[in-house]
């Protein structure tokens, strides 16, 4: 992250002490694993064991709110990453459940206070949403995964509350 100048805040890219929700769209699952590993992958980068990360699985992009909701207002995460893949059909089905997940996120967030990344690709091609799935345009989970560690600490900072302390015991575990 560039520099920031005194008296900014802004969040860290450090997942110590800090818990995730990763809620993932079954539907076009070919796409949605890759996202979930991308997203992983970065919640790992950042020090986030497994044992922090909590995996729910749900049918369809549509359903992706009410269980981020509910893993909002169960208070055990810092953040909740959304991972869905939407593509374009023949009707209008794609444009109600794209923006209906969007805007059931953005509720979800905004009701539970847990920041909520939405990582849901909307695509109007299956070649688009590879792309964005670990081909040429990069693993847009990976980014999910790096939004959602420094959503997760900047709202500890406004909170002004800190990450749980790491025991000297799990850490052993983890080998540090
Ligand atoms: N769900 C998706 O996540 N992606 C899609 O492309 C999709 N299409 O094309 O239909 C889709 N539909 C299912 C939807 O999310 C719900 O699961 C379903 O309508 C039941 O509520």
């Amino acid at each position: 992250m560039a520099d920031k100048s005194p008296g900014e805040l802004r969040g860290s890219l450090s997942a110590t002490g800090l818990r995730f929700g990763i809620v993932v769209s079954r539907f076009n699952s070919f796409i949605t694993e890759r996202l979930l590993a991308g997203a992983q992958e970065a919640l790992s980068q950042a020090g986030a064991a497994a044992s922090q990360i909590e995996i729910v699985r749900v049918p369809g992009s549509f359903e992706l709110p009410i269980a981020a909701k509910k893993m909002g207002a169960s208070g055990k995460y810092d953040a909740i990453v959304c991972l869905g893949c939407i593509i374009r059909g023949d009707t209008s089905h794609y444009d109600y459940v794209c923006s209906e997940s969007a805007r059931g996120i953005q509720l979800a967030q905004l009701d539970t206070g847990v920041p909520m990344i939405f990582c849901v690709l909307t695509c109007d091609t299956l070649e688009q949403a590879i792309d964005r799935a670990g081909a040429k345009s990069g693993n847009k989970g990976f980014d999910a995964g790096l939004a959602a560690v420094e959503m997760a600490t900047l709202a500890r900072k406004l909170a002004g509350t800190k990450p749980r302390q790491e025991t000297r015991k799990r850490a052993k575990r983890r080998g540090r």
